[in-house]
């Protein structure tokens, strides 16, 4: 009896080691570098923490409507919602004159916002390109402007002090070569001129402006897409031997079985999760503060081109806006928000008071922001933590107010709260109230409650015994 109990034991075992070889996959073409990567490149993309992303091409300029019918849909997909002929919407290129593109006033507005990177596209779906690429004729050169407006836009953000990253959409309505699913040769064949026409227009995106600091991937959703895995990871081999530190999205990649952002092994893909879109990951998600990730946010609910009727949508607040970009940082995300540029190259001034209402929250707090991330502390309803990796300092993101005036901390084992203080008024401490040995209340004097604010702790870490004791022998 005993015999046969370790026989089955020994079944047992040998079958489920089978079962866990089974369940780690070969994966070649899946991850392509160590994640989470610590480069100086990586390390810059991670302390920046706001960013802001540009949609313009020429759906700017219909802005929505089209032969007098408005359509609620999102304004870069006009060409589809209303059913535009292909040779009709190619017509726009010859309205595309942007007498107001002023890309040094376009950075300047993002300044004061406060946004230390910006991401634009350089093509969306329809085809349209931004800078004069060899491999196309639709694209600025062929417009009034005629100039390089990317090359132009580049320089001028440079010139702030703000990263740029390009936006390229892999799904294009005008090549002929693009198919939502590859079902035959011909389609195999089709879809590798796709491919190689990207791969020529990435490289020479790259060339010549080498200022660009990382790529964001659109229309990769599709199965002919996903059928290519080993070449996405071929692709993002290419470009980041040719500008090593390019940071890439998560968007970019499938692997070899189809997976798209996290491969069949679980690794994340690109060096950042961006699955966040118009979204922000739960008030409190332990597993997403272990990654870099980014979520990119709309004005409106769902409009990324400009789009003449605002009234459609709920339109956020700067301070609904601010809120999530804290909520973001508080759990080690960037956050990238929208703005549509108008047809004539003018920044709208809905857009201009957004970021100058963030800016001015920026402008006092953004010590909280930049360089900071999780603080390890537990979530309290007040708001969000926030933490300096370099200073050790923790901050208090204050959104909501409780009734009875005291803000509520519950530190780790071994903490312990030495001060806290206004931001930008930390020579005046402010009153403590010790509960136990790691809860304690703030209580925040002459504040305006109804604005957000921002309270700086320090935290002591009380040395472990262990620690202590190797340390004196
Ligand atoms: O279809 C696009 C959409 O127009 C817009 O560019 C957004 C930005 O994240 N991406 C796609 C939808 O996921």
């Amino acid at each position: 009896m005993k015999k046969q109990f370790l026989s089955l034991l020994l079944i047992l075992g040998f079958c489920s080691g089978l079962v866990a070889q089974d369940t780690k996959k070969e994966v070649k073409y899946g991850q392509y570098n160590g994640l989470p990567r610590q480069d100086q490149a990586m390390q810059k993309w991670r302390e920046n923490r706001l960013g802001q992303f540009i949609h313009w091409g020429l759906y700017a300029i219909p802005g929505g409507v089209w032969k007098d019918k408005t359509y609620e849909g999102a304004a870069e997909w006009l060409q589809i919602s209303a059913k535009v002929p292909r040779e009709e919407w190619e017509q726009l290129i010859h309205d595309f004159s942007i007498e107001k593109y002023d890309p040094n006033e376009w950075a300047a507005i993002a300044k004061e916002m406060g946004v230390k990177y910006v991401t634009i596209t350089t093509k969306h779906h329809d085809g349209f390109c931004l800078w004069p690429s060899k491999y196309t004729e639709f694209d600025i050169e062929a417009t009034p402007y005629k100039k390089d407006l990317l090359g132009e836009f580049v320089k001028a953000y440079t010139k702030a002090g703000i990263d740029v990253n390009f936006y390229y959409s892999i799904l294009d309505w005008r090549h002929t070569g693009w198919r939502y699913d590859v079902k035959s040769i011909e389609d195999a064949e089709a879809f590798e001129t796709l491919m190689e026409y990207s791969k020529n227009q990435l490289l020479e995106l790259i060339e010549r402006y080498p200022e660009v600091k990382g790529f964001w991937f659109d229309g990769t959703w599709d199965k002919s897409w996903k059928l290519n895995g080993k070449f996405s990871y071929e692709l993002e081999k290419a470009m980041k031997d040719k500008s090593p530190g390019l940071v890439v999205s998560s968007r970019m990649r499938a692997d070899e079985y189809g997976k798209r952002h996290i491969d069949s092994n679980g690794r994340l893909m690109g060096d950042y999760y961006s699955v966040y879109e118009r979204r922000l990951p739960l008030p409190w998600d332990e597993e997403i503060t272990k990654m870099d990730w980014e979520c990119c946010m709309t004005v409106p609910e769902n409009q990324w081109g400009y789009h003449q009727d605002w009234s459609l949508s709920h339109i956020k607040s700067p301070l609904e806006l601010t809120e999530m970009i804290v909520h973001a940082v508080s759990q080690n995300g960037n956050f990238l928000l929208n703005f549509g540029p108008m047809g004539n190259g003018d920044i709208r001034k809905e857009e201009r008071f957004i970021a100058k209402e963030i800016g001015k929250w920026m402008d006092e707090n953004s010590e909280a922001i930049y360089g900071c991330g999780p603080s390890g502390l537990q979530k309290q309803d007040w708001g969000y933590f926030t933490k300096n990796n370099k200073s050790g300092k923790v901050y208090m993101n204050v959104f909501n107010n409780p009734v009875i005036g005291k803000y509520r901390v519950k530190l780790k084992k071994g903490q312990t709260l030495k001060k806290a203080s206004l931001i930008g008024k930390q020579s005046e401490a402010l009153h403590l109230e010790q509960i136990s040995k790691t809860v304690y209340f703030v209580v925040p004097a002459n504040v305006n409650t109804k604005d957000p604010f921002v309270i700086v702790l320090e935290i002591e870490e009380k040395e472990s015994r262990k620690f202590h004791q190797k340390a004196l022998t």
